[in-house]
This record gives structure tokens, C-alpha cells and sequence, in this order.
């Protein structure tokens, strides 16, 4: 049962004492990287522990989701209802709906198992404020039995402005709003219909009245101090453009974060877009998306796209293991036997930041001296603790870093899905990786089998091993040192 979980040997192994350095002081850096320098303190407090408000609590921190609201209230063109909503999920993926009875013991299954959960969110399979009356019971019962718990929810934001009190009331302090525009002319190919005021209406009109309540529910939360991310989905040649002056709406109007999702499309799941033919975007057109919108809102690049029923870190998916049939009864003291673990690896994880903070400025120590004017980006295999702790074999997802003369961050993930399954020698899956990083011409990784190593090789991707259990930073600025200027220098002298 959930053998996956981080052990946290792995996220504890202590580095040898950094040097002095200024650090990382990249304008570029992901804005859901921010940390406690960047943040008025009672914002960090509660973002810190949040696996997708903060990319460094990503690395750390696991949230679950319990799928107890089946309802909708408007039709989206990338949307079948067979499956969970797709403002917040992948595409055809169906999640077990519960009561919310069965969903606090769900909570507490997970909780006596993953120290790591820090946020329990509603987000689906269909809008979780279409029903509210399901979502705020859910979240009644587990405000109740572990108060410690962030609460977050994702809507399309049609209901929303008439939930705002009753979101605060329950210390919800992270609501999503799914916004893809702004503009009805631009709305009216992304939406069929929506059900307002007891009449379901469509084209612009549809478009006009759902912009006006997220918009409307927007500024009411920010109003009452909740955190705000909206989400937008990036569908090429409909909102790809729009997407401007929704990040600019976004920040007007207080948002915390913005997260461009890439529409993911597909016949097979027989949605309007998919059946036409509506392709989603290329890596490259969103990252060219994300690069244009680098001095607006604060952007968020770690999203997994998760699903309605996910648990575990972000990119890892654990809710096989917690289904309802498998979860046993609860004795008395779990509850807080498990309140105290959290409470232990929350004092832990804060020993750990600082540590790889430290290790992060050392590792940028001599990057800006690079001559270098090109950008490396580096894949990296982790499976949490801000640490390369993963063979390449079982990297279900590579972390992007792109490292230069102005410092080492973030800025994305690749999906491999397990390349290594049945044993090394898959050739077509180690070419879906090849294809997978493209761009990309280094891994690091804590193992890899010498045949994959040498395959990878020949199409021009070197795998290091050298920093094995190490922070990330600390390999990332290693490997560049080595592979630019600074390396040659050092071995010519
Ligand atoms: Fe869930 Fe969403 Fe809350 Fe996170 S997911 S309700 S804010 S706890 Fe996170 Fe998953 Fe992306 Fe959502 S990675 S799909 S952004
Ligand atoms: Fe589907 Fe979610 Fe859109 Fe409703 S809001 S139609 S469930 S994607």
C-alpha cells in the first residue's frame, strides 16, 4: 500500500556545508516559486504548505481530492461528462464518487498513511459549487476531524459569488477559478451553455453572464482574503492570444496566481473540441505563452493536471490504493497519532528548506560568471524533498530546469509514464522519452542501467549519476559549471 510515498531517509540525507554566494536572483524564476523573501508573511504562512501555490512546497507536500460533487452547471466544448471536469483534471479519466461521510474516511484513510498531506481539495468530477450543499458538508465533517487540513476547492465560477461567505466562514483560504476568457466573442466557441437563473442560456449571451460571475466572484474573494489561482485552459487559435488580457484581468484584480493548462485533446474522448479536431498546444507554444505573460500575474508551471480522486505529491498517483473497498476502520488514536506526524514532518520539511536554500546559493555560485549565453535546461528525476532520488527507470515525469548567467530555476515537467515497466530494453518507450526531451541534454538521475545510459547517449542525452541524493540545485549548477565555460576553464588551468 502506498509504497510510493516519500521515505524520508530520502529527503533527509544532510549535503556537505555550503559556501557564501548571492544566490539565484532570477526575474524569470516561476512566480509560484516565491518564498518567504518575496512574500508579506502571513501570505508565505499560508502558501507554504500548499503543494500548487508554492513550487516549493511541491517537493514536499501531497494533497488529496475527494470527488463528492457529480453535478455542472454549464457545458464546456473540451468536456464529456462521463468523465471528471476538466478545468482541474485530465481528460477521460473517471474518479469514484462519494458521499461526504465516505469522504471524511477517505481523509482520515490518507491521513493515518502520508504524513506529507497538507490540503484537502474538492475539485469535481463535475463543479463542486453547482451542489455546493455536498461540498460544504465535506468539507464540515473534515474541518471538524483534522482542523490542521488546508481546505481548497476549483470551480468554473458560475455559483461563486453566491458561496463567497460561506468560503470564508470555513476558512477556505484557496479557491481556483477556472477563467478562459474575458471576452464572449472569444467565449461563445470555448462554451455550449451554461444554467443560469433557472434558464439555461447559450452563445455570447453564455459567455457573457459566466465572465461576469467569475470576475464578480473573483474580486469578492479577494476582498474577503482568500487566495485566488485562476486557471486557464490554452486552446490554439481560440483563446491563445486572449490569454493576455485574461492574465492582465487576473492580476488587476488580485489574483495570486495564474496557471496556464494546455488543452489536452483527443477523438477518444468525445468531447466537441475533440471530435473537431481542436489540437492542443506544443510544449513550445506554451512555454512561449508562459514567456510572453512573465510580467503579469504570477504564473504557476508545476500543475500535473490531476485527477477529481488524486492523492499523493503532485505528479505522483496514489488513489488506486485508497479506493473505497481498501480502506480499513480507523482506531480511536489515529487521528491524532497521524495530527502528530504531520505536525513532525512540517518541523522537518522547515530544517530541510533551509538547508537546501543554502545549498541552492551555493550551487549558483560562479553561474553568473558564465560566458555562456545560451539557456540549459536539465530533466530531473525526483520523487520529493527537492532531491535527484529517482532511478530513471521509474520516472513516471522528468522536472525541467533551466539554468544561465542570471541563476537555476524551474520551469516545468515532461511526462515519461514509466518508461522503465517491464524491465530495460523497451525501445519504444526509451524513444518516447528521447522524444519527450527534446531540447533537453541532460538527466540527472540517482541510477540508470548502463544499456538505457548509452541508448540515451546516442541520441545525445548524457545521464549523470554524480549527485546522486542531492538537491536538485546543487546538480543543475554542477552540470552546467561542467558542460559550459566555467568547466572548460577550469580543466585548461
Ligand atoms: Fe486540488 Fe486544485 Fe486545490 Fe491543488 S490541484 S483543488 S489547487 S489542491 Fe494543483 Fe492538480 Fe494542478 Fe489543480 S496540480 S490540477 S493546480
Ligand atoms: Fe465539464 Fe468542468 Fe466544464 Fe463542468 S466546468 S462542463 S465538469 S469541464
Amino acid at each position: 500500500m502506498a509504497s510510493d510515498i516519500i521515505p524520508l531517509e530520502t529527503v533527509a540525507r544532510p549535503l556537505p556545508a555550503p559556501a557564501n554566494s548571492p544566490g539565484c536572483k532570477s526575474a524569470k524564476s516561476c512566480g509560484a516559486s516565491a518564498g518567504p523573501s518575496d512574500l508579506p508573511p502571513q501570505i508565505w504562512d499560508k502558501v507554504k504548505d500548499h503543494p500548487c501555490y508554492s513550487e516549493q512546497a511541491h517537493h514536499y507536500f501531497a494533497r488529496m481530492h475527494v470527488a463528492v460533487a457529480p453535478a455542472c452547471n454549464i457545458q464546456c466544448n473540451y468536456c464529456n461528462r462521463k468523465y471528471d471536469c476538466v478545468n482541474e483534471s485530465r481528460p477521460g479519466v473517471t474518479s469514484e464518487r462519494l458521499t461526504p461521510e465516505q469522504a471524511l474516511r477517505k481523509v482520515e484513510a490518507v491521513a493515518a498513511k502520508m504524513p506529507q498531506l497538507s490540503v484537502l481539495g474538492i475539485a469535481g468530477p463535475g463543479d463542486v459549487l453547482a451542489d455546493s450543499a455536498r461540498t460544504f458538508e465535506t468539507f464540515e465533517l473534515v474541518r471538524r476531524t483534522l482542523p490542521d487540513l488546508k481546505l481548497c476547492l476549483s470551480t468554473n465560477g458560475l455559483a461563486l459569488p453566491d458561496h463567497v461567505e460561506r468560503i470564508r466562514d470555513l476558512n477556505i483560504d484557496h479557491v481556483t477559478i477556472t477563467i478562459n476568457m474575458t471576452d464572449p466573442a472569444v467565449g461563445e466557441d470555448i462554451y455550449a451553455w451554461v444554467f443560469y437563473d433557472h434558464a439555461r442560456r447559450t452563445g455570447r449571451e453564455a459567455a457573457r453572464i459566466l465572465s461576469e460571475r467569475q470576475i464578480e466572484g473573483l474580486r469578492k474573494l479577494v476582498e474577503a482574503g482568500v487566495l485566488v489561482k485562476v486557471n486557464s485552459v490554452l486552446i490554439p487559435g481560440v483563446n491563445d492570444r486572449h490569454l493576455l488580457e485574461v492574465n492582465e484581468m487576473v492580476r488587476r484584480h488580485g489574483a495570486f496566481l495564474h496557471n496556464v493548462m494546455p488543452l489536452l485533446s483527443d477523438p477518444a474522448h468525445g468531447t466537441v473540441f475533440g471530435l473537431a479536431g481542436q489540437r492542443g498546444p506544443t510544449a513550445a507554444e506554451l512555454k512561449g505563452l508562459q514567456d510572453r505573460l512573465g510580467g503579469g500575474a504570477r504564473l504557476m508551471k508545476h500543475c500535473r493536471q490531476c485527477r477529481a480522486d488524486a492523492v499523493g505529491l503532485l505528479g505522483q498517483d496514489l488513489s488506486a490504493d485508497f479506493t473505497l473497498d481498501k480502506l480499513e476502520p480507523q482506531p480511536d488514536a489515529a487521528a491524532a497519532e497521524a495530527e502528530a506526524a504531520r505536525q513532525n514532518y512540517r518541523e522537518h520539511v522547515e530544517r530541510e528548506r533551509a538547508d537546501r536554500e543554502k545549498a541552492a546559493k551555493a550551487a549558483s555560485v560562479g553561474v553568473g560568471a558564465s560566458a555562456e549565453t545560451e539557456a540549459m535546461l536539465v530533466a530531473v528525476c525526483s520523487k520529493g524533498g527537492g532531491r535527484i532520488n529517482q532511478h530513471f527507470g521509474h520516472a513516471g515525469e522528468f522536472q525541467i530546469y533551466e539554468v544561465d548567467r542570471t541563476g537555476i530555476r524551474f520551469v516545468g515537467h515532461r511526462r515519461a509514464d514509466h518508461y522503465c515497466q517491464g524491465g530495460f530494453g523497451e525501445d519504444d518507450k526509451l524513444e518516447a522519452v528521447v522524444k519527450t526531451l527534446e531540447g533537453v541534454p541532460v538527466i540527472l538521475a540517482a541510477k540508470i542501467g548502463s544499456c538505457p545510459a548509452e541508448r540515451l547517449k546516442a541520441a545525445g542525452i548524457e545521464v549523470v549519476t554524480d549527485y546522486a541524493f542531492d538537491y536538485i540545485e546543487t546538480g543543475v549548477g554542477g552540470v552546467f559549471k561542467a558542460r559550459t565555460s566555467l568547466g572548460r576553464a577550469v580543466q585548461a588551468s
